[in-house]
């Protein structure tokens, strides 16, 4: 049994397609809570997180926009990661994926309080290992890992608080990655399962070989799940999808085997845009994968050990 702790981050900023905002309220209204108390946890929701105003700050490169009031977001989210981690799991419902600059501060500012190493599983399309030098789109969401890696070019923003070594972590179903990004990750010891990994190996052997390095470091594990990871044709929810993502089966998998390893810490759900939805579709599978995240299964079987 687990406390889960909902924190809607209605973050817009990071992009430029409005929508992203709905985000937390679709995760409620398809049912994220009753889903998770359903499976034995409790649940407490937090509402809908509302950042300080931006401080007028800029930056040399004239594409990045909105860039005072994703420092604003990072802080405040910053803060309530840190503190929810004292007490469970906290579940960011976004919100673009520039949210996760401030859960990924947070976390990693509760692991070296700790002191206990932090570990980020990143299910995507996109790599967002772009500096607010690098973007060329000038989408602050297009940045989160760069800035958890400790690269410099983030001079508006708070220091990263123990920057997360390459090693810790892993990319899952990657496959849009832009030339200076490209650059940096082959610096870096970050693992990079792109979707030519998962063709040839599969979810499993991949995801295991991470998992083990987490388990036999202690490490808190946070996962941040972009709904472009999956297969626009199941989700097409997002405003930027890719051809050739995640399937349903794959997805469910992923879920799967993070529950069973018992690891994971920290949740994101990010760039749900309800305003593209059919139905509310993506939403509600969303809502599906956290189920599997949280201990849903099929028929009960005997726990593998990792
Ligand atoms: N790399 C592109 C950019 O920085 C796309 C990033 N878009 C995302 N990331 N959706 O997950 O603009
Ligand atoms: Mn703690
Ligand atoms: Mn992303
Ligand atoms: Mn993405």
């Amino acid at each position: 049994m687990t406390h889960c702790i909902l924190i809607g981050a209605p973050v817009d900023e990071g992009q430029r397609r409005p929508g992203c905002l709905m985000g937390p309220a679709a995760y409620r209204v398809a049912g994220l809570a009753s889903t998770l108390a359903e499976l034995g946890h409790t649940v407490e929701d937090r509402g809908d997180l509302f950042p300080a105003a931006g401080r007028g700050q800029t930056c040399a490169n004239p594409a990045v926009h909105h860039l005072p009031e994703i420092v604003a977001w990072t802080e405040a989210l910053r803060a309530a990661g840190c503190a929810a981690m004292e007490e469970g799991m906290p579940i960011f419902l976004g919100g673009d994926h520039a949210l996760a600059l401030g859960t990924l501060a947070g976390v990693a500012a509760h692991a070296r309080a700790a002191g206990r190493p932090q570990f980020v599983l990143w299910l995507d399309a996109h790599s967002d290992f772009h500096t607010i030098e690098t973007t060329g789109s000038g989408n602050l969401h297009g940045t989160p890992l760069a800035y958890a890696s400790g690269r410099p070019g983030f001079e508006p923003f708070p220091a990263f608080p123990a920057p997360i070594p390459g090693r810790n972590i892993c990319m899952f179903g990657i496959r849009s990655v832009d030339g200076p990004e490209l650059a940096a990750l082959r610096e870096t010891e970050i693992v990079v399962n792109d979707m030519r990994v998962l063709d040839e190996r599969g979810i499993i052997a991949p995801l295991r070989e991470f998992l083990d390095r987490v388990r036999a470091e202690n490490g808190m594990l946070h996962v941040s799940l972009d709904v472009d990871f999956l297969d626009p044709s199941i989700a097409p929810a997002v405003g930027t999808t890719v051809p050739g993502g995640a399937t349903f089966r794959e997805a469910h998998l992923v879920c799967e085997l993070l529950h069973e390893s018992g690891l994971m810490t920290s949740l994101d759900l990010v760039e749900l845009n309800p305003f593209l939805d059919e139905r509310g579709r993506t939403a509600k599978l969303m809502v599906d994968l956290v189920g599997s995240l949280m201990g849903r299964k099929v028929f009960d079987r005997p726990t593998r050990s990792f």
